[in-house]
Order: structure tokens, then sequence, then C-alpha cells
């Protein structure tokens, strides 16, 4: 946000003590850029891990978690959500240490969004 402070003068040569005037000024709000978190299909993680994995890092409810499993099971891969860089990045992380220590090759990647 940026707010501009204008130091106004009243004298004519422009001298003296000057008045300030807090000046109003166009505020915009940058977004930061988003990434896409996808999670890819493959034939040996159980389905119910897959599940459990969404409820727990991506705050679905079993229904939802289920649904999306079923997508990546049936089309290959499925955005699981939207985050800035470093969410994701850690979302990634999370996903890829948790299949890992229970030894499934679920493969989870993100992508910046356009
Ligand atoms: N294809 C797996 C199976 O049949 C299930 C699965 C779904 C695996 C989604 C990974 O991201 C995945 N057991």
């Amino acid at each position: 946000m940026l707010q501009g402070l204008l130091m106004m003068s009243d004298k004519p040569d422009g001298g003296g003590e000057g008045t300030s005037v807090v000046v109003e000024t166009r505020t915009r709000t940058q977004r930061p850029p988003l990434y896409k978190v996808l999670m890819l299909n493959d034939d040996y993680t159980p389905m119910e891990f897959v599940v459990h994995v969404l409820e727990r890092f991506f705050g679905m409810t079993h229904a939802q978690a289920f649904e999306v499993m079923l997508t990546v099971h049936k089309k290959g891969v499925a955005v699981v959500g939207v985050f800035t860089h470093e969410i994701a990045e850690t979302k990634v992380g999370q996903v890829m240490d948790f299949a890992r220590r229970h030894q499934h090759p679920l493969q989870c990647t993100m992508e910046k969004e356009d």
C-alpha cells in the first residue's frame, strides 16, 4: 500500500514552515503468483491412502477426497489445490515425505497457474 505525504507551503516564496497534507493515493494490492498442486496416478498406491492424504494435507472431507482420488485414478492427474509458491512447496513436500515413509510411489507436483 502506498500513501503519500505532500509538503505544501502557504508562503509565496515557498519557504518557511511547511504545512503537511496527507494525500490519499490509489491503493493497488498485488496478488502473488499461484501454483496448482497436482496429484498423479500410479498402479500401486492404495486408494484409501490417497483419500487419507487428501483429507490430511488438503482439508477435504472424506467424500470430497474420495471423489478427487477417483478423478486422479481415472484421468491420471488432478489439481488438488491452488496455493502461493511457499505453501504449494510445503504441501508437495509433506505428501512426498508421507508417501515415501509409507513406501508408496505416490507422486505430487506443482505447476504455475497461467
Ligand atoms: N490407481 C491406484 C490404485 O488403483 C489408486 C490411486 C489413485 C493412486 C490416485 C494414486 O494419485 C493416486 N490402487
